[in-house]
């Protein structure tokens, strides 16, 4: 090492063109194992032949150390650049004898990456939610596991009321005296009362989530379902807002060619009360309705319960089936395939 260190102490600008020339030579020869140990006896951060001649720079008389200095760097970088360079050119070179040897295939497909996607139900759950979204409604949130006093109660279905039999519901708690209180929430309607609690007028939210019934299961139900509430109160909301709110949301989710109905029906916390069915091409050519959400004037009780003068806001609600609007948009017969986790049919969507 020392006569190499004595020549750089004394290099001029000409000797660091000897040092390039020589360094670049040697990479040339250089093959992928011997990388390491050039660019450590050239760029080494402690001996290497290049850094040493950086540190020189101080040695030399004042008047050259300037053009001296960036020789040296442009030196450095160029080392630098011509070593990254080697190793792809080398790297580039093993893969095409590997190709050409046969020991690659080159013609064979690629192996595919698996891409993650949504759940047609989570795809259909976010696309009805921008949709009302797009129409003004903020999303909020509620629990799974719920209370009876706002899933049955606060929406007027009290202990005796035969209503509490339209949903077979799965209860979390022991019955104590003659009353149980937790409970998996059969519908998202609680959460009508819980945004009431938390928000004045003008309201206008959807709640999307899961909800759970003790249901037998059939094509068209399930035990764990999806729904959206919507809920909006307001001075002044008429039941053709509401009208108009679910035809717009239909319209855009369905497209313009799809009917709708409304008929009347009856659920305790709304008044009048009705549901909205969209028609589902058969087997045999024809249609038939669809019922895919209950909805109606929010209940003048629910909206007094909720600490709002009923004389001066009214409300619409509605909830929407989500595995059964899902199913009417790709026609799926059977609503028991989406949580079979059949991967076959979930790569479809
Ligand atoms: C309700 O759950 C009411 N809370 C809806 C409502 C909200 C009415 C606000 C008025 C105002 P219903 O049980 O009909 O109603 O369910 C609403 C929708 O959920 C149905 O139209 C249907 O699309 C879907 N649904 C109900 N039960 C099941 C089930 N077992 N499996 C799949 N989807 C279901």
């Amino acid at each position: 090492m020392a006569p190499i260190i004595l020549s750089i102490m004394t290099a001029t600008t000409n000797s660091i063109e000897t040092l390039r020339k020589e360094a670049l030579e040697t990479l040339e020869q250089t093959g992928e194992a011997g990388l390491d140990q050039w660019r450590a006896e050239w760029l080494g951060r402690q001996d290497g032949r290049v850094t040493l001649l950086l540190r020189s720079v101080r040695d030399q008389p004042p008047d050259e150390r300037a053009a001296f200095g960036a020789a040296a760097n442009a030196l450095k970088n160029d080392l630098e650049d011509a070593l990254n360079q080697r190793r792809e050119a080398l790297k580039k070179k093993q893969l095409e004898t590997l190709a050409t040897s046969g020991a690659i295939d080159v013609t064979l497909p690629g192996r595919p990456q698996p891409v993650g996607r949504f759940h047609p139900v989570t795809q259909t759950l976010r696309d009805i939610v921008a949709v009302f979204g797009e129409m003004g409604f903020r999303v909020a949130e509620g629990p799974e596991v719920e209370w009876a006093k706002y899933n049955f109660d606060g929406v007027r279905i009290p202990e005796d009321h035969p209503a509490r039999d339209m949903w077979d519901t799965i209860w979390v708690d022991k019955e104590i005296g003659g009353r149980r209180d937790m409970l998996l929430r059969t519908h998202t309607s609680p959460n009508q009362v819980r945004v009431m609690e938390r928000q004045q007028p003008p309201i206008r939210v959807v709640v999307p989530g899961k909800c759970y019934r003790q249901e037998a299961t059939d094509a068209t139900h399930e035990w764990m379902l999806t729904q959206v509430e919507g809920l909006a109160v307001d001075e002044g909301i008429r039941m053709s807002d509401l009208k108009g709110v679910l035809y717009e949301f239909a319209r855009r989710m369905f497209g313009q060619d799809r009917h709708i109905t409304f008929h009347h029906s009856y659920f305790p916390f709304v008044e009048p009360g009705v549901e909205m069915a969209v028609d589902w091409p058969t087997a045999d050519g024809g249609t038939r309705w669809v019922e895919i959400l209950g909805a109606g004037m929010v209940h003048p009780e629910v909206i007094e319960n909720a600490g709002f003068d009923s004389s001066r806001y009214t409300g619409f609600a509605f909830g929407i089936g989500v595995e059964r609007v899902a199913m009417l948009r790709w026609g799926i017969d059977d609503i028991r395939h989406f949580y079979q986790n059949n991967l076959r049919f979930l790569r479809q969507f």
